[in-house]
């Protein structure tokens, strides 16, 4: 557990820097009087808390500021950590299904290069590891290296892989894997889909065809479909969660390279803006780099490390 924080708080030292670092600057010692909160929002929206969180935030400061006389840092941080605490534990801890019907499908969706392949691969680690029979689907019959760089993900976790020619439908592929995950006992079937752009509405028909084609072997409430955000996107991941969830649902979404990023901002402006939970985040590119989102550890790591 003491290591799982530590390794958030080396993936959010950017994100730190960028919101904390920054505020820590311009506060020292000042009173908090309308031009420093002035300072602190732009700070903010430049993190990618995005502007409805900001303005909840900035309320909230000038309110305790003309109630309080507010003039140290301290008062200042821990005003914002319950802020950002707040708007953050809305979201719920993903839960791995217990003894409910099988196979659960995660089909894992998003635009190009968000981390879907490598999420996959560490999802299945995670649910083997938590004694769960796993089996990956390849259904991005785009790229024959998509293939490959699965099946390597799979042979790591040890899990079950079905793939198809390189060219076949990828609704077809879904389909045959549905039926197998089903012969087999499986508890989650992992559906890899080709990165597609939500403005192109024919890539958004084909994700469409590869639910409802599933949806003839397993009932649709054991169907969940999963975003996969890049966490470096910044505002952009709003109208991303709008229009898959248009085409196929949106049950839980995954952001990706909390690591590499100073705009890790983004997750409070999901979090306020969306109503979708955030099952896990992606921290790294290594198969254990995927933790469970909890908001108290985040914050912790976001402002303790
Ligand atoms: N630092 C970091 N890199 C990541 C993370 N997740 C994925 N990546 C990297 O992002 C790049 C793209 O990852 P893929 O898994 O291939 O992305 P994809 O969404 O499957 O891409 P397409 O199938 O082409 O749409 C790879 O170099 C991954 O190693 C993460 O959490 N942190
Ligand atoms: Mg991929």
């Amino acid at each position: 557990m003491f290591s799982k924080l530590k390794r958030l708080k080396e993936s959010l030292a950017k994100t730190r820097d960028s919101l904390l670092g920054k505020i820590s600057q311009i506060v020292g010692g000042r009173k908090l009087d309308d031009d420093l909160i002035d300072e602190i929002e732009e700070i903010l929206l430049k993190a990618d808390l995005g502007v409805a969180a900001t303005d909840k935030i900035i309320q909230r400061l000038r309110k305790n500021a003309s109630e309080n006389n507010i003039s140290d840092s301290d008062a200042v941080y821990s005003l914002l950590k319950g802020e950002i605490t707040g708007i953050l534990s809305r979201q719920k801890a993903a839960v791995i299904s217990a003894e409910g019907a099988k196979p659960v499908v995660w089909l894992i969706t998003g635009v190009n290069g968000t981390g879907k392949t490598t999420t996959v691969g560490k999802l299945a680690h995670y649910f083997k590891s938590n004694n769960k029979n796993v089996m990956i689907a390849a259904c991005d019959t785009f790229r024959a290296a998509a293939v490959e760089q699965l099946a390597i993900w799979a042979e790591r976790s040890g899990v079950a892989f079905m793939k198809a020619q390189s060219g076949a439908d990828p609704a077809s592929v879904a389909f045959d894997a549905a039926i197998s995950a089903k012969a087999k006992n499986i508890d989650y079937l992992l559906i890899d889909t080709a990165g597609r752009l939500h403005t192109k509405a024919n890539l958004m028909e084909e994700l469409k065809k590869i639910r409802r084609v599933t949806e003839k072997v397993i009932p649709p409430e054991q169907i969940l479909s999963k975003l996969i955000i890049d966490g470096t996107t910044g505002q952009n991941a709003l109208s991303q969660v709008k229009v898959f969830t248009e085409a196929v649902g949106c049950d839980g979404l995954i952001i990706t390279k909390l690591d590499g990023t100073a705009r890790g901002g983004i997750m409070v402006a999901i979090a306020e803006e969306l109503s979708v939970p955030v099952d896990f985040i992606g921290i790294g590119e290594k198969i254990d780099d995927l933790q469970v989102f909890e908001a108290e550890s985040f914050v912790e790591a976001l402002f303790e490390g």
